[in-house]
């Protein structure tokens, strides 16, 4: 069949698969190191790219096969290559389109490990790197140079949450010969199609919304172009940081409720965005569905939906949000994102300990900023959840530093 016309809720069902000789509905689990050959011939075609056909794993898997046809079709490529974990997808990204002496302008609040990959190892080799807001694109145009040759952005970035203009930047970018890759993690094919904006690859963290059930790490990329996809498919298998089947199919499971799971969890977002707004401990909330969120508009534009991730702060800085995150009972402190669960964690000490303060402070985040990953729990117990733990920190706010010394 083909999913082309189809819906994204009917793709997420239908697209990368169908029924095999066996009848099988849902994907079998090609578990596999390699594939034998008709005869020797065979072999040699399938060797030269002659016939299509499974080599060995590292290459190419059915079950892997279904995921990457799935998500590709999703996000508007022409296909996807998946990979052991987000980080190795990043990891492939650089190593495909970059080379000593060349430069990358980045999103300055990328996940941490995004970044330190690039300031701590590929700037061993002769890479330069440059971070700006990208969510002003005059950031962008202002430190392009003549070596550039990637913008990569990460939007909605974690976890400032700050929206990049996906469209403008690609324009600045490729005006400049420059490839623009965008790290779409946070919004997930349902709410965001880099490739339909201008970008010419999207990643994914698959850990997060694409599987959705916090039991597997995993990463994609997906090419607009088969040139782009072909370099990338190479250096994927030359580095061996392939998917296993057996994540594959997990993968290609939690995906099919991704349009349900994410309706939901943003419904709930929505609601205790606006109720965190109105509790007195509260300094500030970052979510890109509220009026007051700096790019609500862009995303209003860009976006089919506000995600379900939220930043906050609270008026007693760090010490509050500690003593917040360790009274919660229905959310868990756990890093990680876009799962059924709600999680609550603290980027500053954990997600982005490997950047420095400045560097967090000019990514737009601070060092109180608490991260709360909502999920698809019954939104009355989220509330009830935060309100007591809440009450704990005025609590502490409220009892005096020094027991009073009394009168005589
Ligand atoms: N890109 C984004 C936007 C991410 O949030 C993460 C992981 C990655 C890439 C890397 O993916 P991984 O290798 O972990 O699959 N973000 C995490 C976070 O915020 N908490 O824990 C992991």
């Amino acid at each position: 069949m083909d999913t082309k016309h189809l819906g994204i809720n009917s793709k997420l069902i239908h697209a990368g698969y169908k029924p095999d000789a066996t009848g099988s509905v849902s994907v079998p689990i090609y578990q596999t190191s390699t594939f034998a050959f008709k005869n020797a011939a065979h072999g040699a075609a399938l060797f030269a790219g002659e016939e299509d056909g499974y080599i060995y794993t590292r290459i190419g898997n059915p079950t892997i096969k279904a995921l990457e046809e799935n998500v590709a079709s999703l996000e508007n490529g022409c296909g996807g290559i998946a990979t052991s974990s987000g980080m190795s997808a990043v990891c492939t990204v650089y190593l495909a389109f970059l080379e000593s002496g060349a430069h990358v302008v980045s999103t300055a609040s990328v996940y941490g490990p995004t970044r330190g990959l690039m300031e701590k190892e590929f700037a061993r080799f002769g890479v330069q790197s440059t971070y700006v807001d990208t969510s002003d694109a005059e950031n962008v145009r202002h430190a392009m140079k003549p070596n550039t040759r990637l913008v990569y952005i990460e939007s909605p970035a974690n976890p400032s949450m700050q929206v990049s203009d996906i469209a403008a930047i690609a324009t600045i970018a490729h005006a400049q010969g420059a490839l623009v890759v965008v790290d779409n993690t946070f919004a997930s094919p349902y709410l965001q199609r880099p490739l339909d904006l201008g970008a010419d690859v999207v990643l994914h963290s698959v850990t997060k919304f694409i599987n959705g059930h916090a039991d597997v790490v995993g990463g994609i990329l997906v090419a607009k172009d088969p040139a782009l996809y072909k370099r990338l498919r190479s250096v994927m298998i030359s580095s061996g940081c392939n998917m296993d089947p057996h994540q594959a199919f997990l993968v290609v499971r939690g995906l099919k409720t991704l349009g349900i799971r994410v309706e939901r969890a943003q419904q709930n977002a929505m609601e205790i965005a606006r109720w965190l707004e109105e509790q007195p401990e509260v300094a500030m909330v970052r979510y890109i569905g509220l009026e007051s969120h700096p790019q609500h508009e862009l995303a209003k534009r860009q976006m089919n939906g506000y995600g379900s991730m939220i930043s906050f702060e609270l008026k007693g800085g760090f010490e509050a949000g500690r003593t917040l995150m360790d009274n919660v009972r229905v959310a868990t402190l756990a890093v990680s994102l876009g799962g059924v669960e709600t999680l609550i964690e603290h980027p500053a000490s954990m997600t982005h300990a490997s950047m420095s303060p400045e560097a967090r402070r000019a990514a737009g985040f601070t060092d109180g900023l608490v991260r709360y990953a909502v999920g698809i729990e019954d939104v009355e117990d989220l509330i009830a959840d935060l309100r007591q733990a809440l009450d704990f920190v005025s609590a502490k706010s409220n009892k005096p530093k020094h027991e009073p010394v009394g009168t005589l």
